[in-house]
């Protein structure tokens, strides 16, 4: 049987100039095989404990990274390194499967270099942020949402501005580009449960990124 298949990517919803929500663009079965994935990933490189700069205070989510570089976080500050920040060995490589979803949802003529893997217990947030540690602004994040759906907090430029609130939901795509590559961000709080995708009723979010300019 012929697969039926539209010639171009379901219009995504533009939140704000650059900011592109795709509603559920991962079906079920792909968000099941993007899981095995990603405990394969986790099998090898363990969720670490990231920690504020400088007072060394844990943050609420686990991280783990695959590909070539990963994004950690601990008392010395935030960067990118090739190799995990407990086990001392280097990232896992990228899924194909999270390569082939970068080429059809990024726009962006070069393979991301960085997964950032996020997991969210029930409790687990994450502040406000800009996620200015690439040296190219002209590539977009790009970011998967697995699990209990998240509310996603999308602000502007400046801390201060005026904010608008998204759930994303398991399956859903989210990039941030163009005028909101540097908008400020964060997960106000997690449905626990509201997802059977994930023991525990947990979430994972990915975020991919390319990290050094073309
Ligand atoms: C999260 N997401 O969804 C956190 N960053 O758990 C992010 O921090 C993020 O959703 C860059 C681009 C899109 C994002
Ligand atoms: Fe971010």
């Amino acid at each position: 049987m012929t697969e039926v298949r539209a010639a171009e990517e379901p219009s995504p919803l533009e939140v704000q100039p650059g900011a592109l929500w795709y509603r559920g663009a991962i079906d079920r079965a792909g968000q099941e095989a993007l899981l095995a994935d990603i405990d394969r990933v986790l099998a090898e490189a363990p969720p670490f404990v990231p920690r504020m700069p400088r007072t060394g205070a844990p943050l609420s989510v686990r991280m783990s990274n695959c590909g070539p570089l990963g994004w950690i976080s601990d008392a010395a500050g935030y960067r990118y390194q090739a190799f995990h920040p407990d086990t001392r060995r280097p990232w896992p490589a990228m899924p194909d499967r999270l390569l082939a979803l970068w080429e059809r949802f990024a726009g962006y003529g070069a393979p991301p270099e960085a997964c950032l893997i996020n997991l969210y217990g029930p409790e687990a947030r994450m502040s406000l942020h800009q996620d200015r540690d690439e040296a190219d602004f002209a590539a977009p994040v790009l970011s998967i949402s697995l699990g209990a759906t998240a509310i996603f907090r999308l602000g502007g430029e400046t801390r201060r501005g005026p904010t608008r609130s998204v759930r994303l939901a398991s399956g859903d795509i989210f990039v941030l580009g163009g005028a909101s590559r540097l908008a400020f961000h964060g997960i106000d709080r997690i449905l626990a449960g509201s997802s059977t995708l994930v023991a525990d009723g947990g979430r994972i979010n990915l975020t991919l990124r390319r990290v050094t300019a073309i």
